[in-house]
């Protein structure tokens, strides 16, 4: 029967909503069935297609489902009503005395329906406002039960629902999601114990030390003031004004800089708990942790050049991949391990482990895996469940503890202060997607938007009226981790919180060549977008302190002499650390293969209509996003005249180079020919090669290449690995070949700076 959508050509009510025929009621069922109601789809234009699922989302795992089951509206096969479940008979035409009287103040239909449009927004997170975000579970190794009592790590296999959401910082709630910013990980567990929040980043470290300094971060970061620009950028003035009189923020601002803060996608990205935490057992033992997610499919990122693009072609890019990914099944995967140490062994390193600018380096601590978790179904509902979740730093569970850390201690304090106003009282729990699975029983009662009805006399305790219910859980609930820190008051920080720049050092010797030029790049590009001298001196004075190469090249993108470095906070000498390669992107390349990456095959008229149909099946049959690109939509006639051969999916206007991995071009001399009239087909495969992604040419497509004025070979002469051509053997061993590559996401020989293509 198809879908409602296919059977309707047109709304065939429309004409009934004027003249005399308005006097008399519509029909009020649809004339479609109620089965057709029920299967309408509700596919977007991004999910119709079979490649990326049928906008059904799959059970999975989903162990929250249950649970969301009892607020779940659904309105397949019902007629409308207003709030007070009154029918509605007509919802085309507002109530008026005659055609062409004025509107009556008596119509409570329309009052209601325009009241509750006008307060449909609520405030945005004041940070973090941009966000993507998806249900899953977490499965737990092994029983943990010596390190930690937390619910979730109590026996091997043990799976706990989690809602995870990633964000950017910067900008506001729509702004694009390409921007060069850290990225926000925040899962949250519905365990057996109540609900913990990690409330993580994607980079492990901060930018300052102590909560006290959080509003001047973010005011700085923020469009300016006085004329709201510019939007999800770090690149202007305040911000680097106020980084550059901070020192302490020198170590994040080279994690900030570099590939780390334009993730390919968030599904390539790790996640880090960032604070020093405390696990605590049974018996009352605790240990430091820290907290490390992988992603199985690897770390990458994209090019800045290719992020700018990437906005203004498809500012949702991360949030419809993420979209995506769960729809098509290729559901996104995540290892917890943590980083276990004892406070003796933090007091031997070279840093304070209280301090939120530094890391651990794992050559020193190493990682234990302990979990991995999964994510299988979109929300049904971004405002319900992706607006109003309400992360904490606050919520931990028995086997949890916060650490001194002086940022964490502040932020204990600011998520449950900043949900009261953002969803409009103290009752945000319960908002379905906050309630905690496990039961809540106290006496706290009434409050804007309450939703339990508590029953009974009693809200107090002691009681003896209720049987002194709900009593203390003593040794079954919370218990703080009982060390003393009894100490004179003070405001001020640690000796060791002084050293501001050897890690910022360790980070970058430990990056590869390439990571290393694409910091240069970072510094240079936000830096170059600072009106005032000053600043940028103040900020080549502090690179100074980090390294001779990384300042001199910064300087010269300038055209700024190197400066005298700035003053040190400490007369101690600086640690000299190792480096430490697991800080590199490349340390993670993944275990996905090609999965989920997107290939354009550009076609036109004249195309090898069977040869295109061999690469797209074996794209698909690994797990790859193929697409067939063309001047325009439509069928393309194959070789030799071949009709009705290829469908075009998507046009060059509609989805440039940006939005794919890799290209190929297929055989057919008149295609290419017919290509290489098209800017935009030109402007395709030079960027393809500028953003250093595999081409593959078969035949006579290798005109296209020519005529876009792509070099065969890399700089030094020798052959460009991501250029495969079929001369090196038949089209399927190019292909074999094409997938290896495309694997490796980039082929970074080709980059000069600057471009050369
Ligand atoms: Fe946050 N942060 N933060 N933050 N943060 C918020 O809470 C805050 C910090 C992080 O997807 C706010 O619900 C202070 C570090 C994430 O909903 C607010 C300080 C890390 C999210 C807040 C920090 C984070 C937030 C705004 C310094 C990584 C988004 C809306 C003391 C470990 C969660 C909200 C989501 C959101 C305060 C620093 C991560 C205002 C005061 C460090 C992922 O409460």
């Amino acid at each position: 029967a198809g879908t409602l959508a296919e059977q309707q050509t047109s709304n065939a009510n429309k004409a009934r909503e004027y003249g005399e025929a308005a006097r008399a009621p519509q029909a009020g069922a649809m004339a479609n069935p109620v089965s057709a109601l029920a299967t309408a789809s509700t596919a977007s234009e991004g999910t119709a297609s079979p490649k990326v699922g049928d906008g059904l989302p799959p059970l999975g795992e989903s162990l929250v489902r249950g649970a969301l089951d009892r607020v779940r509206a659904d309105s397949g096969g019902r007629a409308l009503s207003t709030n007070q479940g009154v029918p509605v008979a007509d919802n085309q035409n507002s109530l008026k005395a005659g055609l062409r009287g004025p509107t009556l103040m008596e119509d409570f239909i329309l009052r209601e329906k325009i009241t509750h449009f006008d307060h449909e927004r609520i405030p945005e997170r004041v940070v973090h406002a941009r966000g993507s975000a998806a249900h899953g579970y977490f499965e737990c190794y092994k029983d943990l039960s010596t390190v930690t009592r937390a619910a979730p790590f109590s026996h091997a296999g043990k799976r706990t629902p989690v809602f995870v959401r990633f964000s950017t910082v910067a900008g506001e709630r729509g702004s694009t999601d390409t921007a060069r910013d850290v990225r926000g990980f925040a899962v949250k567990f519905y365990s057996d114990e109540g609900n913990w929040d990690l409330v993580g980043n994607n980079i492990p470290v901060f930018f300052i030390q102590d909560a006290m300094k959080f509003p001047d971060l973010i005011h700085a970061v923020k469009p300016e003031p006085h004329n709201g620009m510019p939007q999800a950028a770090s690149a202007h003035d305040t911000f680097w004004d106020f980084a550059s009189l901070m020192p302490e923020s020198m170590h994040m601002l080279m994690w900030a800089m570099s590939d780390r803060a334009i993730p390919r996608s968030y599904r390539m990205m790790q996640g880090f708990g960032v604070h020093t935490f405390r696990l605590v057992n049974e018996a009352g033992e605790s240990v430091f942790a820290k907290f490390h997610w992988s992603p199985l499919a690897g770390t990458h990122s994209l090019v800045w050049d290719e992020a700018v693009r990437i906005s203004g072609a498809d500012s949702d890019f991360h949030r419809r991949d993420l979209w995506e990914a769960i729809e098509a099944g290729a559901f996104p995967e995540y290892e917890l391990s943590l980083q276990l140490f004892t406070e003796e062994e933090a007091e031997q390193f070279p840093f304070d482990v209280l301090d939120a600018t530094k890391l651990i380096p794992e050559e020193l601590v190493p990682l234990t895996p302990v979990g991995r978790m999964v994510l299988n179904r979109n929300p049904d509902n971004f405002f319900a469940e992706t607006e109003q979740v309400a992360f904490c730093a606050a919520h931990i569970i028995p086997g949890i503890d916060f650490s001194n850390d002086p940022l964490l201690q502040g932020r204990i304090h600011s998520y449950v202060d900043t949900q009261i106003s953002r969803l409009g009282g103290p009752n945000f729990h319960e908002i379905p997607i906050n309630a905690p699975l496990a039961q809540v029983h106290n006496n706290q009662r009434d409050g804007m938007h309450r939703q339990a009805i508590h029953r009974g006399r009693v809200a107090y305790e002691p009681n003896s009226l209720g049987g002194g219910c709900p009593f203390q859980a003593g040794r079954m609930g919370f218990t703080s981790f009982p060390r003393s820190g009894a100490e004179d008051k003070v405001r001020g920080k640690p000796e060791l919180f002084a050293d501001h720049y050897s890690q910022a050092r360790l980070f970058w010797q430990s990056q590869t060549p390439v990571e290393q030029a694409h910091i240069i790049g970072g510094f240079r590009f936000e830096l170059t977008r600072v009106q005032v001298p000053a600043i940028r001196e103040r900020m080549l004075s502090m690179l100074a302190n980090v390294d001779e190469t990384l300042v001199g090249a910064v300087a010269a993108g300038l055209g700024m002499a190197v400066p005298p470095p700035q003053p040190l906070a400490t007369e101690r000498p600086l640690p000299k650390l190792a480096p430490s390669p697991a800080l590199s992107l490349t340390a993670r390349p993944g275990e996905a293969g090609i999965q989920t990456r997107r290939v354009a095959l550009l076609v036109a008229h004249g195309s090898d209509a069977a040869g295109v149909r061999a690469i797209y099946t074996a794209l698909l049959a690994q797990g790859a996003v193929p697409r067939l690109v063309g001047s325009g939509m439509g069928r393309v006639g194959g070789e030799n005249g071949e009709a009705g051969a290829l469908d075009v999916e998507v046009t060059l206007e509609a989805a440039p180079a940006v939005l794919f991995d890799a290209v190929v071009v297929p055989d057919g001399a008149q295609a290419a020919q017919t290509l290489s009239e098209d800017a935009n087909a030109l402007e395709f495969v030079r960027l393809q090669y500028r953003h250093c992604k595999p081409l593959m040419v078969v035949g006579t497509g290798a005109l296209l290449l020519s005529r876009a004025g792509i070099p065969a070979a890399l700089p030094d002469g020798t052959p460009d690995p991501g250029l495969i051509g079929t001369e090196r053997a038949t089209q399927e061993a190019a292909l074999e070949e094409f997938i290896e590559v495309l694997a490796g996401h980039r082929v970074w020989q080709r980059e000069s700076d600057p471009p050369a293509v």
